[in-house]
């Protein structure tokens, strides 16, 4: 029987969450699979609410691209980029209002799921929210725009499938890639903090629920 190593499997088997399965893909980074099920109708309230207030749009990088990601923001600081580059800013540029509060489910979810990966009293302040649509990609970067490398970074998935690349400290270093879908969500932090990672372009696979788009939002302590 085939069978593959994984050189950082810690499942426990002990279904703190209620049965997830949780991959670790980095000493200190994890995969808790369908973690987000359960509150996905919350979930996708709060993009609607969010989103209402502050829409997704496709910002500019620093080198002149737009990106085909489009990204909108809630809770206190929102990540932007434009010609003059990346930072964290309280005002969405878009709208010249504070971006709209984080939903309650974001932040519970967010707390347990770090909380199940070894990361407690996780208090995100920023809440990065992209937009994919088919071809849509994200390259190679590091998230090093945030204050506080201590705390981890929880990731949810929804919608349609992406293949996400793990690299390492380097940008040259070898990548692993890892499937996400519907559900999933994935916590960074520690020593995998600052490994360059991206997203390869999507496929259109559409999704029952959400048809030809995957949103996924990030969970951070930027201030
Ligand atoms: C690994 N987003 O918004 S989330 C991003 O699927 C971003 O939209 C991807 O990368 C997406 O910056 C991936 C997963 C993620 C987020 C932060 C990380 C992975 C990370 C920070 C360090 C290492
Ligand atoms: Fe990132």
């Amino acid at each position: 029987m085939a069978t593959s190593l994984n050189l950082f499997d810690d499942d426990d088997g002990s279904a703190a969450h209620g049965g997830a399965a949780r991959d670790a893909i980095g000493p200190q980074s994890f995969v808790l699979r369908g973690f987000a099920l359960p509150y996905v109708d919350a979930l996708l309230q709060g993009v609607d609410r969010v989103t209402a207030a502050s829409p997704f749009r496709n910002m500019q990088t620093p080198g002149g691209y737009t990106m085909s990601v489009a990204l909108t923001n809630c809770g206190e600081l929102g990540w932007t980029t434009d010609a003059r580059g990346y930072r964290y800013a309280r005002i969405d540029p878009l709208t010249g209002q504070p971006w709209p509060d984080l939903p309650d489910a974001f932040l519970q979810l967010a707390q347990a799921a770090a909380l199940d990966a070894g990361f407690p009293g996780f208090t995100p302040d920023a809440c990065l929210v992209n937009r994919y649509e088919p071809a849509s990609r994200l390259s190679l970067h590091q998230d090093k725009n945030e204050r506080d490398y201590d705390a981890p970074i929880v990731s949810v998935s929804l919608g349609m499938p992406a293949m996400f690349l793990f690299g390492g400290h380097a940008r040259t270093d070898k990548t692993q890639r890892v499937p996400l879908f519907h559900g999933d969500v994935v916590v960074w932090g520690g020593v995998d903090r600052l490994r360059y990672h991206g997203v390869m372009p999507l496929k259109d696979l559409p999704h029952p629920r959400l048809g030809s788009q995957r949103i996924n939002f990030t969970l951070r302590k930027a201030g």
